[in-house]
């Protein structure tokens, strides 16, 4: 009975070794490629990171199998107390932390360029693309006129769409994040883009879309009842797309529901009242 306990102990690691080491190929995996620069090194961070934790998990597990199978043989009688090993003890205790230490400065330059507002392009944290406020439950946008640059307050002519957000592709542009009540996160997981909504703060977010194309935005934090339908799209396309796009925004909502139509002239209606 003993032997089956250690074989069940031992099972668990070994499948989550192999269901690990197909994952990519039953596409279990990232959403594809990473769209953003940024995506790149959140990427390569992720592997390093996970190439650590497997050599431990591993290392671990091999001692847990061994611990287990080499004691299924002792003979049954009083336990052994010990008072455990000092010497195992200070370098479990420095192994680990050298590692975090290790991870926290090597990670420091991604940090750098992505969060670290003084670090951002002029151009792009100058003019940035779009206001972004989540809100329970849906992401409301605001842009700047056509040719205009987004202000901090809103302004009469800034142009509003809710769950839509355009960007433009190939350059790196800036999104001012806002609450408009609780924590929220956004979140484009093909662009591996991930940042809290704070409530009271505006916070830049720094990225560039490599590829035109049809991004999800999701709410990563749980937000209230409706937080799973938080769902949104980011749609990147080339600059002068991006600007016909606004320019259709524009006279959308400036639309007044007669410009179209030829005005009728003040004799005309008077005729037709008459017929
Ligand atoms: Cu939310």
């Amino acid at each position: 009975m003993n032997r089956f306990w250690c074989c069940f102990f031992i099972f668990w690691p070994i499948l989550a070794v192999l269901v690990s080491w197909y994952s990519p190929d039953m596409d279990w995996w990232f959403p594809g490629e990473p769209g953003t620069p940024i995506g790149s090194q959140i990427d390569d961070l992720f592997y390093l990171i996970l190439v650590i934790v497997t050599v431990v998990f591993i290392g671990t597990q091999i001692a847990l199998c061994y611990v287990l199978w080499t004691g299924v043989k002792k003979q049954k009688g009083k336990a052994l107390f010990t008072h455990g090993s000092h010497n195992l003890e200070v370098i479990w205790t420095i192994v680990p932390s050298g590692i975090l230490m290790f991870i926290s400065l090597y990670q420091l330059d991604v940090w750098k360029n992505f969060r670290v507002q003084s670090t951002f392009p002029e151009a792009a944290i100058e003019a940035p693309v779009a206001e972004v406020t989540a809100r329970q439950f849906e992401w409301r946008i605001r842009y700047p006129a056509p040719g205009k640059v987004l202000k901090l307050t809103p302004q009469p002519d800034d142009l509003y769409t809710v769950n839509d957000l355009h960007v433009p592709t190939n350059r790196p542009i800036v999104i001012q994040l806002r609450s408009g009540d609780v924590q929220h996160s956004f979140f484009v997981p093909d662009l591996r883009i991930k940042q809290d909504a704070v409530p009271g703060q505006v916070i830049p977010i720094l990225f560039e879309v490599l590829k035109g194309g049809d991004y999800d935005l999701t709410c990563a934090e749980l937000c209230g009842w409706g937080h799973y339908k938080m769902r949104a799209r980011v749609l990147a396309q080339p600059e002068s797309e991006f600007n016909d796009y606004l320019l259709g925004l524009q006279q959308e909502q400036n639309y007044d529901g007669v410009a179209d139509e030829p005005a009728p002239s003040l004799a005309q209606q008077t005729k037709e009242v008459r017929q």
